[in-house]
């Protein structure tokens, strides 16, 4: 997918400042002959933080950026005084990015609301200068500290759309017909499966300025929780939805048939999916008559709440609404919403620029230098 604009995982180098060292000076100067320690503190390293931006919808602006590093702290110097600290690094993430570690899959966090700031890695302390370390027993010490080293981590970001309601439904089922015919948002729509391949999200507004978020995934199939069709890839992106809209056309051969296929393969992918609210719309009913659907009541799953809808004519498009916008509200509805993100398997993703990644040198200093003593004798002889 390298033309695409639907970027959902990139894989990013990150590196914090290291903390600048401390100083091992002494005063000097005309009428002081025995100046005590006055060797400042280091400063500290850049932190590199992530912020939901809601203004993002997908990591596309991510995609060529391979390394954020934030900068080393300044060393100290005499008369006390401290390093800079290191510029930290914010990389503004869509909401719903979840962070892993690229080379274990281990799940590290996940950022899901505006303005959110998580530190994903900490800069390091500076060291701390000779003055410090003055006692009565060592009036001249000549050790400073040096500072912390910075830490690096090579991440993957994921994204998993935060919509309300999620469409789940087979090829041509109509998903983006109804998502075009209740926002904004226009997907494309044809009478051929796979027409989307990539998610869509739209808003739908409701009674009183109101509002729900719907996001158009791609079809499912059968066998796509192991892969098939445009398969995992965008499962996914359902497991943040709150609510499952099912979607199945009047015209399939066995309306509770296709609706098991599809929840099975969601539970296949994640069995938390189990616990999300669901609703039922029998898509395309344009094609069905009062006694065919009193008929085809009697055939449909039991224990999810359905409605008979069109989006050509429009029939039961507002008491569809009235159904989601119902079932959003529910009391202790939020509590599914907190789903557990598992590790991954990293080597399931796939990276197109994978071999031609360089790690980055510092080149500022050796990073393996050892901090040791030193007698700074070249300072200012200013004579103030
Ligand atoms: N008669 C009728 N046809 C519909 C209705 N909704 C959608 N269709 C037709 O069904 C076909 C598929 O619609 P899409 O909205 O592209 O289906 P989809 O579920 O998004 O399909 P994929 O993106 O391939 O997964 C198109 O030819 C639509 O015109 C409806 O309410 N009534
Ligand atoms: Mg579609």
């Amino acid at each position: 997918m390298a033309e695409s604009n639907f970027v959902d995982y990139v894989k990013i180098y990150c590196r914090s400042g290291k903390g600048g060292r401390g100083s091992a000076h002494f005063r000097r100067e005309k009428y002081i002959p025995k100046g005590g320690p006055d060797g400042g503190d280091g400063g500290r390293g850049g932190h590199i933080y992530l912020r939901g931006n809601r203004n993002y919808w997908t990591l596309l602006h991510l995609k060529y950026e391979r390394h954020i590093m934030a900068t080393n702290g300044g060393n100290g110097s005499a008369k006390r005084s401290s390093g800079k600290d290191g510029e930290d690094r914010v990389i503004e993430v869509p909401c719903g990015t979840v962070v892993y570690d690229a080379e274990t899959g281990e799940f590290i966090c996940d950022v899901t609301e505006d303005g959110q700031q998580v530190m994903l890695l900490k800069g390091g302390r500076g060291g701390l200068g000779n003055f410090n370390f003055k006692t009565s027993t060592n009036q001249a010490p000549r050790y400073a500290q040096p500072g912390e080293p910075a830490q690096e981590r090579m991440v993957i970001l994921q994204l998993k759309l935060l919509a309300d309601v999620g469409l789940v439904g087979f090829p041509n089922a109509g998903k983006s017909t109804l998502l075009s015919v209740v926002s904004a948002a226009k997907p494309k729509i044809a009478n051929y499966p796979f027409t989307t391949l990539e998610p869509n999200l739209g808003i739908v507004s409701y009674r009183d300025n109101r509002s729900f978020v719907m996001a158009d995934i791609p079809g499912i199939i059968e066998g796509a929780s192991e892969g098939k069709g445009l398969g995992l890839r965008f499962l996914r992106h359902i497991e943040r939805n709150s609510l499952l809209l099912f979607m199945v056309p009047a015209d399939a051969d066995d309306i509770r048939k296709e609706y098991e296929i599809l929840n099975n393969e969601l539970v296949q992918y994640n069995p938390e999916l189990l616990d999300k609210r669901r609703v039922l719309a029998i898509t395309k009913s344009d094609m069905l008559d009062e006694e065919l659907m009193e008929a085809l009541e009697q055939e449909l799953p039991e224990g999810i709440p359905h409605v008979f809808i069109s989006s050509i004519t429009g029939l039961g498009i507002v008491a569809l609404k009235d159904l989601l916008w119902r079932e959003l509200n529910q009391e202790n509805f939020h509590e599914v919403e907190r789903i557990v993100h598992k590790n991954i398997d990293v080597s399931g993703l796939a990276f197109d620029d994978d071999e031609d990644f360089v790690f980055p040198v510092d080149d500022e200093e050796d990073p393996d230098e050892e901090y040791e003593e030193y007698w700074d004798d070249e300072e200012d002889d200013t004579g103030r």
